[in-house]
């Protein structure tokens, strides 16, 4: 059995891309692991532009989101990252082992650069070049490594930093001796849910209006009948031709459980309205449940802070165990 960890940025709503490519595998892996860790990396969410003033607010919303999809307290640890401090503090070390040329080759790097720099946010002309927007991976490796992780659920655009993590991991290893597993990533269909108006970018909380997970009803019927569709009429999976439908048809055969093909079928025949119709539908009942358990949570505020520090005292624990064999491996004690 493996040990995982897995983190979302709490950079604003959750949306479907999220969970289908990140929270819906820690519901199956949290109840056949040997540890299962769920943070909201709070950290990195300060890397690009963010508002101080709600920002607590959004940290708690993503607590409520994991606990209302299905993060079980009793089988995994819920945390905000910057509740066990020994995240950032071996980041740091990993920053003295990490060049800078493996840094900015990276893909998600350059886009998030871009992003900040064409953003039409005022705010966004101080995070350009900063040093945390481009050090962002070496933490994401220190947020795994420091629980000895070896399994990470994420979405396919997180590979090329698990490979990172994996390299900083190996490079300190043969520095200073054996510590740090070989981290493997569990990546599933499901993992690059594309954007409604773009779909060749992925669904993303900045910059993009994807279906978020506490979307009303209304909204959610108004965000697919906007969707963008492709030339032809036909309801058809094919990414090459028709990346938007394939798009859709990939959130109604995850949501409803129906395989593609049968859902093609289906909508043989049928217009591209009817199909987003029934669509819209299907994402509004996945979500009824989620959001009806979400309002329970946001009642129980005080239930809520206990889980977390409950869960932050067991994860710093376990992060103090590794940070004592780093650093008598570094002449650090
Ligand atoms: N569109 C997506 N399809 C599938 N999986 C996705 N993930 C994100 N978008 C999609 C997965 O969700 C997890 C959390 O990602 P994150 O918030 O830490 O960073 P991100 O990938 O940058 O997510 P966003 O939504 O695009 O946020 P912003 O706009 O703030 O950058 C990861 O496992 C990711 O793979």
């Amino acid at each position: 059995m493996a040990k995982i960890f897995s983190g979302i940025r709490p950079s604003g709503k959750l949306h479907l891309g999220n969970y289908l490519g990140a929270i819906k595998n820690w519901l199956e892996l949290q109840n056949d692991s040997e540890q299962a860790i769920f943070a909201v990396v709070d950290y990195h969410g300060i890397t690009t532009p963010y508002d101080s003033t709600t920002y607590k607010q959004q940290v708690n919303d993503v607590v409520l989101d994991y606990l209302a999809a299905g993060i079980d307290p009793d089988k995994s640890l819920l945390i905000r990252q910057s509740k066990v401090p020994q995240h950032t503090e071996l980041a740091w070390i990993f920053n003295t082992i990490t060049p800078i040329g493996w840094l900015d080759r990276l893909p998600n790097y350059r886009e998030k650069l871009d992003q900040v720099e064409h953003s039409s946010d005022i705010s966004a002309k101080s995070y350009q070049n900063n040093l945390a927007l481009l050090a962002y991976p070496v933490l994401m490796a220190a947020d795994i490594l420091l629980y000895k992780s070896s399994l990470v659920p994420v979405g396919d655009d997180q590979k090329q930093h698990i490979d990172l993590t994996n390299e900083i991991g190996s490079k300190f290893n043969h520095l200073f001796g054996e510590v740090f597993p070989n981290v493997k990533t569990h990546i599933v269909q499901g993992a690059r849910i594309m954007s409604l108006q773009d779909p060749t970018k992925k669904m993303s909380k900045t910059g993009d209006d994807g279906i978020a997970l506490s979307d009303e009803p209304d909204v959610i019927r108004a965000k697919i009948k906007k969707a963008v569709t492709d030339s032809g009429k036909e309801v058809k999976y094919d990414e090459k031709e028709k990346p938007a439908i394939s798009n859709l048809l990939t959130i109604y055969h995850l949501l409803s459980g129906k395989e593609v093909n049968a859902i093609e079928k289906e909508y043989g025949g049928k217009s591209y309205v009817e199909f987003k119709n029934d669509l819209a539908e299907v994402v509004v009942s996945f979500l009824k449940p989620f959001q009806e358990k979400k309002k329970e949570f946001e009642n129980n505020p005080k239930g809520i802070m206990k889980i977390l520090e409950v869960s932050e005292e067991k994860a710093r624990k376990l992060a103090d165990n590794t940070l004592v064999e780093i650093k008598d491996k570094m002449g650090l004690l």
